[in-house]
């Protein structure tokens, strides 16, 4: 038996939770097109025969503007070592930036360089980024998409040659251990970033604050009273598509009938403020 922690790490937006969840092969880590999507470590667990193989999706780096950006940077350092294999993804669409060479500077060489999106790419750009991150001397380079699945099959083959012999850590149907209520609280805000424009994302924290097995309450936080109309809706637009869209996701994942009630609750600036990020579960290593 094989089996090991393999962390992903990259800038924010490169694509590290789709990848993830294309390797898992279910949906394990909410994807929006906004920064800072991911705002805890979150583990999605691929099981074979002889092998367990636990990714550990971790928040993009980026140049922090609040205490909440601070908190995500430090969750991904933690990923950088003490893990069987470390996956260091950049996007093919953009060149590299002085973020993506800062990181590459702190890995073992032993990683493996994903070059992600080669989907929307132009076969040229893929070239030039596989130039581009050659100067980093990583073990391996993979042009994949995260998106279409392409070239994902032989990354995974590549990761799992690099477990050590080990247990499974995991029982063998379990593909995340994340608590029900933090996956509906990452599936209404996973709705509302669909939704929302410009910096608002930001400033949305969802939490679930009841469940019973039947009925659900999830409160969304903004920073501003301000922003709350926003998020609310015309005549509450917004939160009925949200609200039924995460419902007929959970009665089908669940096989069973949700009262979802979700409430909108002003928390001041809870970005900086780390008893507020902390109470929400924001910007922690193991959810
Ligand atoms: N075309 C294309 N888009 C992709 C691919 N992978 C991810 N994306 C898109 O890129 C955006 C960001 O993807 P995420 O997976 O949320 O990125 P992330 O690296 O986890 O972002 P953070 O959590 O903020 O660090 C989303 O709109 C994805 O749909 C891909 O292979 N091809
Ligand atoms: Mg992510």
């Amino acid at each position: 038996m094989k089996s090991g922690f393999v962390a992903v790490v990259g800038r924010t937006g490169v694509g590290k939770s789709t990848l993830v969840n294309e390797m898992v092969g279910t949906k394990v880590s909410i994807t929006s097109k906004h920064r800072n999507t991911t705002r805890f470590a979150i583990r999605g667990i691929l099981n074979d025969a002889d092998s367990q193989i636990i990714f550990v999706d971790t928040p993009g780096f980026h140049k922090p503007q609040t205490r909440l950006g601070e908190r995500l940077n430090s969750v991904a350092s933690d990923y950088l070592s003490g893990v069987d294999c470390v996956l260091y993804v950049v996007d093919a669409t953009e060149s590299i930036g002085p973020g993506d060479s800062g990181l590459a500077a702190k890995l073992d060489r032993s990683a493996i360089c994903v070059v992600n999106k080669v989907d929307r790419a132009k076969s040229n750009q893929v070239i030039e980024r596989l130039v581009e991150v050659s100067k980093f001397e990583f073990s391996e380079y993979f042009p994949v998409s995260a998106r279409t699945g392409q070239g994902v099959v032989e990354l995974v083959d590549e990761v799992r040659t690099r477990l050590p012999d080990g247990p499974r850590y995991y029982p063998r149907d379990v593909v995340s251990d994340m608590e029900v209520t933090t996956r509906v609280a990452e599936l209404v805000r996973e709705q509302l970033l669909k939704k929302l424009k410009e910096e608002l994302p930001h400033s949305v924290a969802c939490q679930v604050t009841h469940w019973d097995g039947a009925y659900l309450c999830c409160d969304i936080y903004v920073e501003r009273e301000s922003q709350k109309p926003i998020v609310i809706g015309k005549n509450a637009s917004v939160l009925k598509e949200v609200g039924s869209t995460v419902r007929s996701k959970l009665e089908e994942e669940l096989s069973q009938s949700i009262y979802l009630d979700l409430r909108v609750k002003v928390n001041k600036e809870w970005q900086s403020n780390d008893r507020l990020i902390d109470r929400i579960g924001y910007g922690v290593g193991d959810n």
